[in-house]
């Protein structure tokens, strides 16, 4: 199955995008306001998305927000920043197996980074031969202690290989196994996709950029886990 390069990570990302932590059900109204998405906006996608009787915390009426900040308001809620990402380390896997798509990725990556102010020096970029290396790789770099999260960048393409689902399968286990190993946020920027074109689109094509993407999912987890998960 193709990967969605725009994925509801990025909405969330924008609605968290300067909340750390807030109390009750609902967060700031003035960032209910960036929620645009063509994907997201239509009363169908709500839809869609939440079955009846579920609530979205992403549309919230002026009326449901009062409600339900009345019945959570003792509850606390934490969420990581994106705005204090300076002095996080990162380490960045890439697969060097469709070197024309997972460059790019990587790119789209440092590029964010440098957007969110996190310095050069604080990146570690490992290049590893295929997918199925990433896992290994990640697991060591987040055991070395240095990292607060490490980025999981490679392209499985199905016309490429008869073995697709092992090496996407792979690559997927292995991230979330280095992950849960190391105790270091290992965030999953593997591109599966069913052709070139498609891998490319979610490489800084008209579909995104998946490592952009990534690097902002890195920057949350690593603000969740210092500002409210430390032991
Ligand atoms: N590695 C990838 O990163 N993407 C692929 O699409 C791919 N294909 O098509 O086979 C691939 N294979 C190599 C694999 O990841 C290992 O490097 C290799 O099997 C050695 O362990």
């Amino acid at each position: 199955m193709a990967a969605t390069a725009t994925s509801a990570s990025t909405f969330l990302h924008r609605l968290h995008d300067d909340t750390s932590l807030s109390r009750g059900m609902y967060r700031r109204s003035s960032s209910l306001s960036l929620l645009s998405s063509p994907t997201t906006s239509s009363k169908s996608a709500r839809i869609q998305f939440f079955p009846k009787g579920l609530a979205n915390p992403l549309f919230v009426t002026p009326a449901e927000k009062k409600k339900s900040s009345f019945q959570t308001e003792a509850v606390r809620q934490l969420t990581g920043s994106l705005t204090k990402a300076e002095g996080f380390r990162f380490a960045i896997v890439v697969a060097r197996f469709n070197e024309i798509v997972t460059r790019p990725l990587m790119e789209g990556a440092l590029d964010t980074f440098k957007k969110y102010s996190v310095k050069e020096e604080d990146i570690d970029v490992v290049w590893v031969p295929g997918c199925f290396e990433v896992g290994l790789v990640a697991e060591k770099l987040g055991k070395s202690g240095k990292y607060h999260a490490i980025l999981c960048i490679g392209a499985v393409i199905r016309g490429d290989t008869t073995h697709y689902d092992a090496v996407a399968n792979s690559a997927a286990s292995g991230v979330l196994s280095a992950g849960l190993n190391s105790g270091v946020p290992c965030i999953f920027g593997v591109l599966t996709c069913e052709d070139m074109d498609q891998a490319l689109n979610r490489a800084g094509g008209k579909a995104g950029n998946k490592g952009s993407e990534t690097a902002l999912t890195a920057i949350e987890m690593a603000s969740l886990f210092v500002h409210h998960l430390k032991e």
